[in-house]
């Protein structure tokens, strides 16, 4: 599988998180405070499973079973809980890519950092997303790596 040399290619995604207050709406546990989905995903909802073959998030031990192993798409995780913590992301990539695992950290957010833009507080109700634009470059990418990502 020869690589060429002198290039590289590259991906655009999303990773993040997204928030809802349960506003005292039941959980699985009375103390839990907001529903959450940690996500990795293409742009435009883009199948990413042609280069992404899992994605592996590692929640807080607080929570059961915190190695969270996601074989296909969509490559996320919904959970409830009370508090805020970092998830550590592992992407590993398909055969073809012949690329290790890129690892990402994403500090899942509940609250809001700051009252709305008009300096209202921000609304009980709405969710607080954290999501960041990214993209998986591959250096002197091997010629089937080329040849999947020229077909997409
Ligand atoms: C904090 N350092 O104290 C953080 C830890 C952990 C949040 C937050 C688990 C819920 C469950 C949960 O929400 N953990 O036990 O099912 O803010």
């Amino acid at each position: 599988n020869k690589r060429i040399k002198g290039i590289s290619v590259s991906r655009p995604f999303y990773y993040g998180s997204i928030a809802y207050p349960l506003n005292g709406k039941k959980a699985s546990d009375a103390d839990h405070t907001h529903k959450w989905t940690v996500m990795v995903k293409g742009l435009d909802n883009e199948d990413l499973s042609y280069y992404i073959k899992k994605v592996v998030f590692k929640l807080h031990e607080t929570y059961p079973n915190p190695l969270r192993s996601i074989e296909q798409p969509p490559f996320e995780v919904s959970e409830t809980g009370w508090g805020e913590f970092e998830i550590m992301i592992k992407i590993h990539f398909q055969n073809v890519v012949s690329e290790k695992p890129v690892v990402l950290y994403h500090h899942l957010r509940l609250h809001p950092y700051e009252d709305d833009v008009n300096g209202q507080p921000w609304p009980k109700d709405k969710p607080v997303m954290s999501l960041l634009y990214d993209e998986l470059v591959f250096n002197e990418p091997t010629e089937s790596l080329y040849q999947v990502f020229a077909d997409h």
